[in-house]
């Protein structure tokens, strides 16, 4: 063998070893692949409920700036698989408001209340002079800290990467933070449809490049949160929230580094829509507590993997009352592959660490059952 060729060899090598999985039941249950028991990780697991987190919080000064340091964002994102080792995924420390803050709006959080942008979209002029986000260019701080995790990770677990979709980030950068009525943005839905039209295209296809930015960075997997799609009417879901999913889905790398790289749709509130979610050829649905997980898979189950779905506050429930509760989401699904499980929405600050431990425990000793 030529020097070259050896060389050549031994990098092609440590390329495999580094991307060796010492667990994919993730990955293989997203794809319906048979697993020896369900995995699990949870929506928000390394958040405020944690005090290892809030500690690294307070030593990076905000929560942006632990987005923003890929060495911190690497640390909180692997405080919850320190602390529970039953954990079959990571989810990359960040925030779906990434996106809108690359497009200058100027997020900023205030204690206690949550998001909030200093501009705010509501005419056509504003909708034609958000520019259409290149990854590389705002958002390196996002790929950088994919690529720390990964390396950190040494293929202990799966890493997942994550946006929002287009409507969901509609809603906070047009009602300038949270709401609860979404007067501006469904306002804008009704009374002039192309100008969120182009809103949301311009959304979708930032969301493109930045998720196939994660999946090149390392990402093993993606996530599309539609927090806020299960506001709108049977109609307008398909229009302003269903269609723009649909265009992120067909222009995502859907494998890298020899493996599939699983795609899951995540609309709360969803439940009559599951059918019409599964048709965009995503591989897996996230579900909320509304809908019974065992009802989903006799309606979708052959088309796509379910992720879900307990109720977090189930959490503030005595342990007994999780393992149960646990027990039964099982039973729901009933034998085989092609269940995640995992919370019908993230976990909330108020959580005691010892709940989410029985939680996860009681999916790795319940699961194996249902996988014979
Ligand atoms: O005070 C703090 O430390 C900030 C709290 C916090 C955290 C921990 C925010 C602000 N974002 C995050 C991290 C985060 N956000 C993650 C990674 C953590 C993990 O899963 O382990 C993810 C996946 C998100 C996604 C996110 N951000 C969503 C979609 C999922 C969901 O919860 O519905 C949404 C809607 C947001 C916006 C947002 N960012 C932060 C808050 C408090 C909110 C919600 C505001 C609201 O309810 O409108």
């Amino acid at each position: 063998m030529h020097l070259q060729e050896v060389l050549c060899h031994f990098s092609f090598s440590i390329i495999i070893f580094m991307t060796q999985l010492k667990n994919d039941r993730f990955l293989k249950a997203l794809l319906k692949q048979p697993v020896d028991r369900t995995p699990i990780w949870m929506m928000r697991q390394a958040g405020r409920y944690l005090p290892e987190y809030r500690a690294s919080r307070k030593d990076a000064g905000s929560f942006m700036d632990l987005c923003t340091n890929p060495d911190f964002a690497c640390e909180v994102t692997l405080q919850p698989l320190d602390r529970y080792p039953d954990l079959d995924a990571a989810i990359l420390f960040s925030d779906i408001l990434t996106i809108p803050d690359a497009m200058d709006l100027g997020l900023y959080f205030e204690t206690g209340e949550g998001p909030k942008f200093k501009k705010v979209v509501r005419t056509a002029a504003d909708v034609d002079a958000l520019p259409v986000v290149n990854t590389a260019d705002r958002l390196s701080y996002v790929t950088d800290a994919v690529s720390t995790i990964r390396r950190e990770l040494n293929g202990r677990v799966p890493l997942i990467g994550f946006s929002g979709s287009p409507w969901t980030l509609a809603t906070y950068m047009v009602e300038g933070g949270s709401t609860k009525d979404f007067r501006h943005v469904k306002g804008m839905m009704y009374s002039q449809p192309e100008v969120m039209h182009q809103m949301l295209d311009k959304l979708a296809r930032s969301v493109i490049d930045y998720l196939n930015a994660q999946i090149k960075a390392g990402a093993q997997a993606v996530q599309i949160f539609d927090t806020w799609g299960g506001v709108l009417s049977h109609a307008a879901y398909q229009e302003f929230s269903l269609k723009y999913m649909q265009q992120i889905v067909d222009g995502l790398i859907r494998e890298n580094e020899g493996r599939k790289v699983p795609v899951i749709l995540f609309t709360k509130g969803a439940g009559q829509w599951l059918e019409s979610m599964a048709d965009t050829g995503c591989d897996a649905l996230g579900i909320d507590w509304t809908t019974d997980i065992g009802n989903a898979r006799r309606r979708v189950g052959d088309q796509v993997a379910l992720q879900g779905n307990m109720d977090p506050s189930v959490l503030y429930g005595t342990p007994a009352r999780i393992r149960e509760e646990v027990a039964s989401i099982l039973e729901s699904y009933g034998p085989g592959a092609g269940q995640v499980f995992n919370l019908g929405h993230g976990i909330h600050q108020f959580v005691d660490p010892e709940h989410a431990k029985a939680f996860i425990e009681a999916v790795a000793e319940l699961s194996p059952q249902y996988h014979k």
